[in-house]
């Protein structure tokens, strides 16, 4: 058996979904793995490359999810396989806190030349996103002096006791979980379709409430995702992230940008941040950066990063050596095969397949997204009404027919798409071929 770009990119259904041989492990995973960790499509994958999926039954499903924005060079991409595999067979762990490697330090210097700005950056690594939303908080508390975090509707950062107190969802992140940690203030976000505002003018609503509500001088930061992922991939009013932006650099408070889900070529660009030349202080990164190991980092003004004192960050295994040579991996895929350029061509297709799905299904009440990242949001028709039912029926008839599809948004009724970058025109196209068919099959 071998997965990557070798197995063959087509979708092939050979059992009812799921077959026999998953539902026989769904039991033991019953019985074994506590009932709080969710499938969102419980099929059991056996191998996997580009933009396909096989499962013990030998079904093979399009993949439209990448994991959730992690395997953005396609799933056992070549490089990354390769470099994984030379790396784990020298050495698998040291620490680097306590005797270092090239590895580690060939991620900082490539985050330091791919995110926005041209300044001098440094970087810490670390293993999950929200540990690097946390360790972003701690660098900004201690550069600024200051303790309030400001954070967003809608907004998701991750489900540790900081950062779920950042994400804005109660359910099914948050729920019974508190007490949640202090000094987290939410702002309201640029939502065009529900808000219909201006960037600037969404802006202003958002620095009011912090001027009014927290006060500019008690902020160490403000956090955002420059298009929110989870919280229904809402794309800000062009001239809303500017004009935060600026409003930060006035009143002393770090911008910092959570790119974990839009970075890494996602979006069209290397970062979300760079489509309207914005340039945070501070950059959470993680999922795509490194083809499905887990690695996270964040890269920020090198002054800022330094004003915390020696050993005030680290982890065991934050920067393992085999996670960076993945993500070393995973960008020379993303250099080698332009995914900047795949992502909007990909956007383009997606775009068009989406806009003519909402042509003829009035529950469609808005397409929006950028680059590889794409969503409908589902409503009664001629309302803003949350169609959550309905969107859990396209969701289950794509996954019946072996395309696997993630929904997303506060109100559960966001269907969000952001295939790998290695997948075919053909896959994609047959992938929203089943995705229109899911739409007439339940209206
Ligand atoms: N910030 C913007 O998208 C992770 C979460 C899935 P971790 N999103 C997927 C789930 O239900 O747990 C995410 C994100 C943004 C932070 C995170 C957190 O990243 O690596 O999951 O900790």
């Amino acid at each position: 058996m071998s997965g990557g770009p070798t197995l063959p990119q087509q979708r092939r259904i050979v059992t009812e979904i799921p077959g026999p041989g998953s539902r026989a492990r769904l039991e033991r995973k019953r019985t074994h793995v506590a009932d709080g960790v969710g499938t969102v499509l419980p099929v059991f994958v056996v191998e996997a490359g580009g933009g396909v999926l096989v499962d013990v039954d030998g079904n093979a499903l399009i993949d439209l999810g990448s994991g959730i924005a992690v395997t953005t060079v396609g799933n056992a991409a070549p490089a990354v396989v390769e470099r994984v595999v030379a790396q784990a067979a020298s050495f698998t762990h040291t620490c680097f806190m306590v005797t270092p490697y090239d590895g580690y330090v060939d991620v900082c210097a490539e985050l330091a030349g791919l995110t926005p700005g041209d300044h001098p950056k440094k970087s810490a690594l670390f293993n999950s996103g929200a540990e690097a939303v946390e360790n972003a908080v701690k660098v900004a508390r201690v550069a600024t002096g200051r303790d309030a975090v400001a954070v967003f509707d809608h907004a998701y950062h991750g489900r540790t006791n900081l950062t779920m107190a950042m994400t804005a969802k109660n359910m099914p992140y948050k729920n019974g979980f508190g007490p949640f940690a202090g000094e987290v203030y939410r702002a309201p976000m640029s939502y065009p379709f529900r808000d219909a505002l201006s960037g600037p003018d969404a802006a202003a609503r958002a620095i009011d409430v912090l001027e009014k509500q927290v006060g500019a001088g008690n902020l160490a930061c403000v956090v955002i995702e420059p298009v929110q992922g989870e919280g229904g991939f809402v794309v800000p009013a062009e001239g809303f992230l500017p004009a935060v932006s600026r409003w930060c650099t006035d009143n002393g408070v770090l911008l910092v940008a959570d790119e974990i889900q839009t970075g890494f070529c996602r979006t069209g660009d290397w970062f979300a941040c760079d489509h309207e030349g914005v340039v945070p202080d501070l950059v959470t990164t993680a999922k795509g950066m490194a083809g499905g190991l887990p690695l996270a980092a964040v890269t920020g003004r090198a002054e800022l990063m330094d004003a915390v004192h020696a050993g005030g960050l680290g982890g065991t295994y934050g920067g393992n050596p085999v996670a960076c040579a993945a993500a070393l991996g995973a960008i020379e895929e993303m250099r080698s095969h332009d995914l900047v350029g795949r992502a909007r061509a990909v956007g383009e297709r997606l775009g068009a397949r989406l806009r003519a799905i909402a042509e003829e299904h009035d529950v469609v009440a808005d397409v929006r997204g950028r680059g590889a990242m794409m969503a409908v949001e589902l409503c009664r028709p001629g309302t803003t009404e949350p169609d959550a039912a309905r969107t859990a029926a396209v969701a289950a008839h794509c996954h019946a027919q072996g395309v696997v599809t993630l929904t997303c948004g506060t109100w559960g009724n966001v269907i969000r798409f952001l295939p790998p970058l290695a997948i075919t025109d053909e896959l994609l196209d047959e992938g929203l071929a089943v995705v229109a068919e899911a739409f007439a099959a339940t209206a």
